[in-house]
């Protein structure tokens, strides 16, 4: 059976509703594909805690865990493991976000997220997204 990764994804919002995608820096797998920050839960970490740890380490930015609300998941299955992948919206944070790993960044409207090429996990995300904003 395929290994399961467990990756948490953010879809951080502006005051005007507008949502922050990461490009893919060369070199990652998936390089040049857009993204919502996030990255692999670890061994003893919950969802909300990588979360808080990664949109720190990749992009500067500060939350907590009231501020983070489950919308969906997504799953897929890649040729050598199967990924599984909550989206949480974040609202409240702190921080002026940069692309601490190299990466572009864009503050995008939901309904723009269908004009930058994801990678396949974060593609079904953007319906629930677009519904809730
Ligand atoms: N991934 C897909 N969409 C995302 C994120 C944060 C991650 N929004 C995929 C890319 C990799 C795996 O999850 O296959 C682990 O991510 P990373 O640690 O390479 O960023
Ligand atoms: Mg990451």
């Amino acid at each position: 059976m395929k290994r399961l990764v467990l990756v948490v994804a953010c879809a951080l919002l502006d005051a005007d509703n507008r949502v922050l995608i990461a490009q893919r820096p060369p070199g990652k797998t998936l390089a040049g594909l857009w993204e919502f920050p996030g990255g692999k839960v670890e061994p003893g970490e919950s969802p909300e805690a990588t979360l808080i740890r990664e949109l720190k380490e990749e992009l500067g930015v500060d939350t907590e865990a009231a501020c983070l609300a489950p919308l969906t998941f997504a799953s897929h299955a890649y040729e050598d493991f199967h990924l599984l992948m909550p989206l949480y919206v974040c609202r409240r944070w702190r921080g002026l976000p940069q692309g601490l790993e190299g990466q572009a960044l864009k503050w995008v409207r939901a309904r723009a997220l269908r004009d930058y090429p994801m990678p396949p996990a974060d593609e079904p995300l953007i319906a629930p997204l677009i519904d809730l904003l």
